[in-house]
């Protein structure tokens, strides 16, 4: 740390660096509930890099909090793979805290519900294990210059292709379509009720009419009376 000088603490202004991570759970089902203990799944929980690299370059830690039902709640994993592996019966929801080099740096903290059952429609297409995970962004503003350096030297983590289970890219476009259909939903639902409005003040500005119409020929018969 000292090669960054008496200044490393001192923070870089107007960096951002962004590293998208990718956060979850997969989990296999025995096909029936063990005897000795009544597990009925082993399951692995997980924090990897969402591209291919080494992030222990700038991870120091990460801690996994798990139900108070386990022996030893907190595990702590100090090297790639950040995974914990268990068995178990039931679903709950786990801690996980990301600590980095940099002591300036304050923890990032992520929350998953372990997931273990599977639903109907990937029990129908006989799906072996089950993938719950999710994309996220480690955002690192005004980092010191060693952080700043730690983040910007990568290492891949493995040769050759690197994969997810998820194909993040496939549900970003079907998210993105998602919205874009509901946005053009609700604009013609939008002009819809413009167009009742419309014909509701129109139908409302007749009748009052009518009614001063009314009212002056009633008057006009008093006045004859
Ligand atoms: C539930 N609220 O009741 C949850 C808690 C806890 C799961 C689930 C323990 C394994 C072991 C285990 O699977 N706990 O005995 O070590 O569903």
């Amino acid at each position: 740390m000292s090669e960054f000088g008496p200044d490393s603490g001192g923070r870089v202004k107007g960096v951002t660096i962004i590293k998208p991570i990718v956060y979850g759970n997969i989990a296999r089902y025995f096909g029936k509930k063990r005897e000795e203990d009544g597990h009925t799944h082993q399951w692995t929980v997980y924090v990897k890099p969402y591209k291919n690299e080494d992030m222990s370059i700038y991870v120091k830690k990460v801690h996994f909090k798990l139900h108070e039902s386990y022996a030893n709640q907190n595990r702590v994993v100090t090297k790639p793979p950040y995974e914990v592996t268990e068995t178990g019966w039931g679903e709950f929801e786990i801690v996980i805290k990301i600590y980095f080099h940099d002591p300036n740096e304050r923890p990032v903290t992520v929350y998953h519900i372990l997931k273990l059952f599977q639903s109907e429609t990937n029990i129908m297409l006989g799906k072996k294990h089950l993938v719950s995970e999710f994309y996220d962004e480690l955002i690192f503003q005004d980092p010191s210059a060693m952080m700043q350096q730690l983040l910007t030297s990568t290492r891949q983590l493995t040769l050759g292709p690197y994969k997810h289970e998820t194909d993040f890219e496939e549900k970003k476009e079907k998210s993105l379509s998602a919205i874009l259909s509901a946005k053009n939903k609700i604009r013609v639902e939008i002009n819809d009720m413009k167009e009742k409005l419309k014909i509701a003040r129109e139908t409302i500005s007749k009748f009052k009419d009518e009614i001063s119409q009314l009212e002056k020929s009633q008057n006009q018969n008093k006045d004859k009376e």
